[in-house]
């Protein structure tokens, strides 16, 4: 049975196959009889972030007009410059050069998903479920949560554990993630502690589950695409939050809108999108993608190629030290002079220092490094730079975090490709 015999929504030419229900996805959009879309508040907010404006006229749109700023790729709608590795599940990464802003814009956040994106996203009808090992369970919608918990703002790394899966080989299955599937984007929610507190957190809890209302890509309702959790230690840490707005507006429906979990310094995959529910363990979760091998890796350095017994993975938890260089582009021309600059970070680290290389690594540079705005963001740094005759050369980046780990040159091959942090170099010429 295909997912399209089924009553299962489904993201393949996503607003070809049903541009109502899409609608309905992306903006919330009723229909009514004279198929005139009504956009209520939050879709038409979620519509003008996209097309970077108000729409004065939104009441005559048809229901499933796509606007016609946004209709690229249609699943890509709302992003931009996006590379479409995948459109079922949709996953897309971007590219280095257009990671270059400080906050990472919504339109340029990757998107990875493992299953089908639910078709309702209406905040107003939203609810979450705290259950499991707790005194008092919860369902809080979205208003609960504004009314009842401290509202904070934090700019919060998220890569993917498989980012940089297509340098492996023997190459690793999944999707072939170069560089882009990290952002840093501002992310306004309440503290998942906070939540947890209020609920009582049991002595015996050591791990938590999460759920969200995406569909498995088989259609089946009982099977979950991705259901993962974190350690109660990681999850009581005070910048893991329970976030509804993404860069001061509503999440893009592709980055888990109206609620989702934002876990910085981990894989991304601990931070669930179209969230509904959390449930506090008193073992290690094994939902959807947290046992065999997924997102996780041998526990000893292995041969490429090399099979390795289920039992010797352990779950990735922090994610390695890694740096990214924005500007210039890979393949750019440009001067003899020149600034360069990007982002580092290292999962529940600091990154202590980023150094720059013009010669394939035979001398280093410093760069000039921020603080992190706060902890779980990414690092920016910069260096001026100055050519000694026109031709070909590559930038090169290292970052160093504030243990002394540094960015290596080759990473040991793991069977499905995760945490490679190896260097990103970035090709140039010089006139
Ligand atoms: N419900 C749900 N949450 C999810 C996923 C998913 O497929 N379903 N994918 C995870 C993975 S593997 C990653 S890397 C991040 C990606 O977040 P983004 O798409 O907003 O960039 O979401 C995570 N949360
Ligand atoms: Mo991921």
């Amino acid at each position: 049975m295909t997912p399209k015999d089924t009553d299962a929504p489904h993201v393949g030419g996503f607003f070809a196959d049903d541009p109502e229900a899409a609608d309905r996805a992306f903006f919330g959009r009723v229909t009514h009889g004279d198929r005139r879309g009504f956009l209520r508040k939050a879709g038409l907010a979620t519509m003008g972030a996209m097309v970077g404006g108000v729409i004065p006229f939104h009441r005559n749109m048809p229901a499933g007009l796509i606007p016609a700023a946004l209709a690229q790729e249609n699943v890509l709608m709302g992003k931009d410059g996006l590379t479409l590795l995948n459109d079922r599940p949709v996953n897309a990464e971007t590219p280095p050069h257009l990671l270059d802003d400080a906050i990472t814009p919504t339109a340029r956040h990757f998107i990875r998903n493992n299953g089908i994106v639910p078709d309702d996203m209406d905040p107003a009808a939203w609810t979450l479920t705290i259950d499991g090992f707790v005194d008092t369970p919860m369902e809080l919608t979205i208003a609960d949560l504004r009314e009842r918990f401290e509202v904070v703002t934090m700019a919060l790394t998220l890569e993917c554990g498989g980012n940089g899966r297509s340098a492996f080989d023997p190459p690793a299955s999944g999707n072939q993630w170069t560089y882009g599937a990290v952002g840093c984007s501002e992310w306004t929610g309440v503290r998942l502690r906070d939540v947890l507190e209020a609920a009582g957190v049991q002595s015996n809890v050591i791990y938590t589950a999460h759920y969200g209302a995406d569909y498995h890509l088989s259609g089946d309702p009982d099977k979950q695409p991705l259901s993962r959790g974190v350690p109660i230690a990681k999850a009581m840490t005070d910048n893991v939050l329970i976030a509804f707005e993404m860069n001061g507006g509503p999440l893009h429906p592709m980055n888990g809108a109206p609620l989702r979990l934002v876990v910085p310094g981990w894989p991304a995959s601990t931070a669930q999108k179209w969230l509904t529910r959390i449930q506090l363990r008193d073992q290690v979760h094994d939902g959807a993608k947290m046992t065999g091998t997924s997102y996780r890796v041998p526990n000893r350095p292995i041969a490429p190629g090399e099979e390795v017994a289920t039992e010797d993975f352990v779950i990735i938890e922090r994610m390695p030290v890694k740096s990214l260089v924005t500007f210039p582009a890979n393949g750019a021309e440009i001067g003899m002079e020149t600034e360069v600059r990007g982002h580092a970070w290292s999962g529940d680290r600091s990154v202590d220092a980023v150094e720059v290389s013009i010669d394939f690594g035979a001398t280093w540079q410093p760069t000039d490094l921020d603080p992190a705005v706060n902890e779980g963001a990414w690092q920016n740094w910069r260096a001026d730079i100055s050519f000694p005759q026109a031709g070909y050369y590559e930038v090169w980046a290292r970052a160093t975090d504030n243990t002394g780990e540094m960015q290596p040159h080759a990473i040991d091959w793991n069977p499905k490709g995760y945490l490679n942090n190896t260097m990103h170099r970035v090709g140039i010429r010089v006139s």
